[in-house]
């Protein structure tokens, strides 16, 4: 396979269902598969399969200028197409069929660090067909778990209380908000964009990047990163649903399509965005179950930079997936909520990691993941509040309470992961594989 590699980026949730006579679980999985550009929505997306295999991404040493690279590239009958001129990445088009060739003549050049394919993702969707239920509904279903004791409110008690949902209450973050709600702490939401209208998220979103075509606006045209946002920092206001860190900014880094497709070129340059926009946190709920050297070299020099990245493990119940098992990740596995059985998500009444949760030496902390509300755009759910399920949602939870270490001054990745190692405690009955350090409790967070 060599340059054609055909890596699987994932991207994956179940939409919950609560149905007049018990839970029902419509599962919805976003994968981003085999390199197929069809009715993409930009140019690059337009152009066909073949095209696409060659376009190659090329990051020079340090020390070879912008036109040096250029030089370079043109030496090599190669077009420049694109660049991340931060990170001295150029992508580049080879002739028809000359991509490969080109790439190995390229990996043994001095001037080169890392050399490979552009690799474009469509996804596919696989959605059921069933009526989407009142969300009242859900809460009512989550409020009625038995086994579940929220943590006291020790502010504003009230309206709070049906706001946060029971992941933010099991991380405990109402317990931090008397002294530390992540108070202008920079969280990029790597991922389809945020949808800014919705009530929850207008005053939160601080602004945002489109890393696909940076002409583009950075809206979301999907829904994923706009729930990953609300989880992060919805607005602490009585209505709706509230964040970790609900005093946090976010910032949209749009690198994934309506479609939630991709190019690593584009995830490349979202990751370098964020280290060069002053970003302290990153959220990055999209993975792959290969290695992606590339991205890694771009993560490299976004923690360099000072952001942490807290990284969705992966929905195959195997191993961790990329670039969440690279070291510059947090990798969040997905739990599951206390008294809550189903026999595909969460099969036993024990609290335990969610069935479809990717595991691992790689998993830092488990977060809740199953049955998550959060903010999504009208189109998505009209009440602007819809619970999915997914190591994607659980990996936010993690961005809050990083936000919130932040705030109570841990600088730095090194120092915000130690933060947390700090604040997290083992849960019964799972292993390190499935939770690393365990379950953050953001009051040992408060300042
Ligand atoms: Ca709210």
């Amino acid at each position: 396979m060599g340059l054609l590699a055909r890596h699987m980026l994932w991207f994956f949730h179940w939409d919950a269902h609560f149905a007049a006579g018990g839970l029902k679980m419509r599962r919805t999985l976003l994968c981003l598969g085999i390199i197929l550009a069809v009715a993409a929505p930009n140019a690059r997306a337009a152009i066909s399969a073949l095209e696409a295999a060659d376009e190659l991404i090329v990051a020079f040493k340090p020390g070879i200028s912008d036109s040096q690279q250029k030089q370079f590239a043109q030496a090599q009958g190669l077009e420049v197409v694109d660049s991340i001129p931060g990170l001295r990445v150029l992508l580049v088009k080879a002739p028809k069929g000359r991509a490969g060739f080109a790439q190995f003549h390229m990996m043994s050049d001095p001037k080169i660090a890392k050399v490979g394919a552009n690799v474009w993702r469509d996804d596919w969707l696989n959605v059921g067909g069933e009526a989407v239920d009142p969300m009242s509904a859900a809460q009512q279903s989550l409020k009625q778990i038995p086994a579940f004791k929220p943590a006291p409110l020790k502010a504003k008690a009230g309206p709070e209380a049906d706001e946060a949902q029971w992941g933010v209450k099991r991380v405990n973050a109402p317990a931090a908000w008397p002294t530390n709600q992540g108070n202008g702490v920079k969280v990029a939401i790597i991922d389809t964009g945020i949808d800014p209208t919705v009530p929850d998220l207008k005053n939160r979103v601080a602004g945002g990047y489109n890393a696909i075509d940076e002409k583009q606006p950075w809206v979301d045209d999907h829904f994923h990163g706009t729930h990953c946002a609300g989880i992060v920092a919805a607005e602490l206001d009585g209505k709706g649903v509230v964040g970790v860190a609900p005093k946090a900014m976010l910032y949209a880094v749009k690198v994934l399509t309506k479609e939630g497709s991709g190019d690593m070129f584009g995830i490349m340059r979202g990751i370098q965005w964020a280290g060069e926009n002053g970003m302290q946190v990153a959220n990055m709920s999209l993975g792959a179950p290969q290695a992606m050297d590339l991205i890694q070299y771009a993560l490299q020099s976004a923690v360099g930079q000072g952001v942490t990245f807290a990284c969705a493990a992966g929905n195959d119940a195997k191993a961790v997936n990329w670039p969440a098992a690279y070291p510059e990740c947090i990798a969040v596995s997905a739990l599951c909520p206390p008294g809550v059985t189903n026999a595909k998500l969460c099969p036993s009444t024990a609290e335990g990691i969610a069935t479809f949760s990717s595991r691992g030496s790689q998993v830092a902390f488990i977060a809740p993941g199953v049955l998550i509300p959060s903010t999504v755009p009208t189109s998505n759910d009209p009440t602007n509040v819809h619970a999915y399920s997914g190591t994607s949602m659980a990996t936010p939870h993690v961005s809050g309470l990083a936000a919130l270490a932040v705030a109570r001054g841990a600088q730095g990745p090194d120092a915000v992961r130690a933060a947390l190692t700090a604040a997290a405690s083992p849960l019964p009955g799972l292993s390190a594989s499935e939770q690393g350090a365990g379950l953050i409790d953001a009051a040992k967070l408060a300042r």
